[in-house]
């Protein structure tokens, strides 16, 4: 019981609990909680009722204003991308960018821009888990001195379809199917693979969507890209086109699905959770900001249409350019107020910055102004403070649902003579397009020029490791097994073939379905001569680095302190952090506080394990199942497995033999722990893939 202090501010009061129990609390005056008419509330515990049992009044407009309100806190969710996680932080050019563009925020080197980033999946609702296979959009706001810039983009260069008005036959498809309700968060049903596979142009993303990219280790470890060309415009009003890249400055990594699919229900959160305790642990995330620039003459030579979004250029053939640097450094203070409402449109865009007449980008100038009117409930989310631009803003709009700002005076319209200091506008400064000429007949068609859908896509899996070229492998298998009609199936094999054939025969082989691919016919025949593009493989460019990652100690009783600290130093050597897991999460003998307990802490929460149990600790952990799991899977996720001598009888149980050459390494000898970061910094331990997963 709390006892009221003596102040002079201080209300002293009684609060009857259930059960009969009365205790007391103190209430400074400025404490006091109101209404949102401001007028204080004097029991928050207690409806108003006509005697001490009811029954409740009507007029208790104290507990009818709360109810109402909470009645009414969820707003719709996005249509797509409905569950994000979001994050503060600054954009700083790497150079004067004024030879290619006018953009104030892209001149001075020594000048920062404020950012909001919100990370997201596409398919599932916003209670979803964060490790679907799924495209990750990569959203971020840049508020500027002139203006906000969105550069709403995805963790996937190209798209999967190439023209705005197939958008909502996709996203059904891929959503839950309409009549049950189900599956949430997953492509792998029938009504999208029925859908892509009656749209050639979505093989290219199909690729990418199948291999590891879609299945990314964190939110930190995601590429980005703008997907569309756009233009940058200088002062001149010269246009240069452009592709926009976000790189890691970890490197990009994955997960494998098994794990994957275990995250997800060890902790639904995962990727959000982790974004955030690496903000809040000053581990700031960070990425590079890179452009393809190229002119007309360049765009012309290119064999494919600079204006299709289901294409890529090679980093090979238009190199990147770094431009500046993003750093996440601030988790946000309140997820509705700021991840939730935050409001992207490609259509915010400031000079210096232009479109391409890109179908797709086209209808998306159009989709997200539209939406915000479901989601924020009218045309002023400009308003909302995550949305607001930090510039000055004026102009003559006015009132509208839930109007924040109070604009004074007579005059709401311009031109106007009665109020000389109004806004006006500014041929100067003010935005102006680029002068593309548009004119042409009014049609409804593709141009010839869109027509390859396979090229590129048999490029993709050409420029794969051999690991990465068996998980697109085992994705497709996985996908199209679970897809009930044998048609869609065959369909799609039919289109892996002319992908490439290997393709087609290892998925169909994997399927057991032989033969059995209906033949497609290509509007144009993929081509065998584009050269591999060695960027496009994680594995191949991986950094040997364990920085941002997160180590795994299993204790126990008795397990050596020494042992445990002078881990954690090696590790944070490296920029990784330990996590100590234990049996239980109190105490333990020997002076170790746990950090998690072994049931709330599988191994597939982490990038490497180490076991470090006492002998007494680890016969007993022999025989828990939690505990050989962890290990089990550890091993079957290709994890680095470090261990000390008493760990003997847990990796008998577990049927894994130390093998330093397969990252299964000894720690406590001298350079054991030098050995074991040497093979967490491998990521993933590929040769023992063949030890625990059939080669399809
Ligand atoms: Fe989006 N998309 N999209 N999209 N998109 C939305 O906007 C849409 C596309 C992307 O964190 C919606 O405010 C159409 C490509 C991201 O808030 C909606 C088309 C790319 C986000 C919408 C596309 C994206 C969205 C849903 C085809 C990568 C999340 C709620 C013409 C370049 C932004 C909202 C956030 C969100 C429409 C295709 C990325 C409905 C019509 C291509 C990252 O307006």
């Amino acid at each position: 019981m709390r006892k009221p202090k003596a102040s002079s501010k201080a209300q002293a009061r009684s609060e009857a609990r259930p059960g009969g129990e009365t205790h007391q609390t103190t209430t400074s005056a400025d404490q006091t909680l109101t209404t949102n008419q401001g007028v204080p509330i004097s029991d928050n515990q207690n409806s108003l009722k006509s005697g001490a049992r009811g029954p409740t009044l009507l007029e208790d407009f104290v507990l009818r204003e709360k109810i109402q309100h909470f009645d009414h806190e969820r707003i719709p969710e996005r249509i797509v991308h409905a569950r994000g996680s979001g994050a503060h932080g600054y954009f700083q050019p790497l150079k004067n960018l004024s030879k290619l563009t006018k953009a104030a925020f892209l001149q001075d080197p020594k000048k920062t821009t404020k950012v909001f980033v919100r990370f997201s999946t596409v398919a599932g609702g916003a209670g979803s888990v964060d490790t679907p296979r799924d495209v990750r959009g990569f959203a971020v706001k840049f508020y500027t001195e002139e203006g906000n810039f969105d550069l709403v983009g995805n963790n996937i260069p190209v798209f999967f379809i190439q023209d705005a008005i197939k958008f909502p036959d996709l996203i059904h498809s891929v959503k839950m199917e309409p009549d049950r309700g189900f599956p949430q968060a997953a492509s792998a049903h029938d009504t999208f693979w029925d859908f892509v596979s009656l749209m050639p142009e979505s093989m290219h993303m199909l690729m990418w969507a199948m291999s590891d990219r879609a299945i990314p280790r964190s939110l930190r470890h995601i590429e980005g890209f703008g997907v569309h060309t756009f233009r940058l415009v200088n002062a001149q009003g010269e246009s240069t086109f452009v592709k926009f890249h976000w790189r890691p400055s970890i490197g990009a990594a994955s997960t494998l699905w098994d794990e994957a699919v275990k995250i997800a229900g060890a902790d639904p959160d995962y990727q959000r959770r982790d974004l955030w305790e690496a903000i809040d642990n000053g581990d700031y995330p960070e990425w590079t900001l890179a452009i393809q620039a190229f002119d007309q003459k360049t765009a012309d030579s290119l064999d494919f249409d600079i204006l299709d979004p289901t294409k890529i250029i090679p980093e090979e053939v238009i190199p990147l350019t770094p431009i500046g640097r993003m750093v996440l450094n601030e988790n946000p203070v309140n997820f509705f107020a700021e991840t939730e409402q935050v409001a992207f449109h490609p259509g915010h865009i400031v000079p210096g910055i232009d479109f391409t007449p890109d179908p797709l980008l086209a209808g998306r100038l159009h989709s997200y102004l539209d939406t915000q009117l479901s989601r924020l409930g009218g045309p002023n989310f400009h308003e909302i403070p995550i949305n607001r631009p930090v510039c000055p803003m004026r102009n003559f709009q006015r009132d509208g649902h839930m109007r924040m700002a109070v604009p004074p005076g007579r005059v709401a319209y311009e031109p106007n003579s009665l109020a000389p200091d109004s806004p006006r506008e500014n041929p100067t400064r003010g935005f102006t397009s680029f002068p593309d000429p548009t004119s042409g007949p009014k049609t409804r068609e593709r141009p010839e020029s869109f027509a390859d859908h396979y090229s590129q896509a048999r490029q993709f899996w050409r420029s794969m490791t051999p690991p990465e070229q068996g998980h697109i492998v085992n994705a497709f298998t996985f996908e199209l097994s679970k897809v009930v009609t044998p048609a869609i199936r065959k369909r799609m094999l039919g289109h892996l073939d002319l992908i490439e054939p290997e393709l087609g025969k290892r998925v169909a082989a994997a399927m057991g379905m032989v033969g059995e691919a209906e033949k497609i016919s290509p509007a144009v025949e993929p081509r065998d001569d584009l050269d591999p593009s060695p960027a496009l493989s994680i594995i191949g460019k991986a950094p040997r680095t364990i920085k941002g990652r997160t180590v795994a100690a299993l204790i126990t009783d008795g397990s050596d302190a020494a042992a445990v600290q002078k881990l954690r130093q090696a590790l944070k050597k490296e920029g990784a952090q330990l996590k100590l897991v234990a049996p239980k999460v109190g105490p333990l003998k020997g002076g170790l506080s746990p950090d998690m307990q072994l049931d709330g802490a599988p191994s597939v929460l982490f990038d490497a394990v180490v076991a470090l149990p006492s002998d007494g600790g680890a016969k007993e952990l022999a025989g828990v199942a939690a505990a050989i799991d962890w290990l089990r899977d550890a091993f079957g996720h290709l994890k680095a497995i470090g261990f000390n001598e008493a760990t003997a009888p847990m990796l008998s149980k577990a049927g894994i033999e130390a093998d330093s050459t397969m990252g299964i390494v000894a720690i406590d000898g001298k350079g054991g722990i030098e050995a074991f970061i040497g093979a967490a910094k491998q990521h993933k331990i590929w040769e023992r893939d063949k030890l625990v997963r059939p080669q399809r």
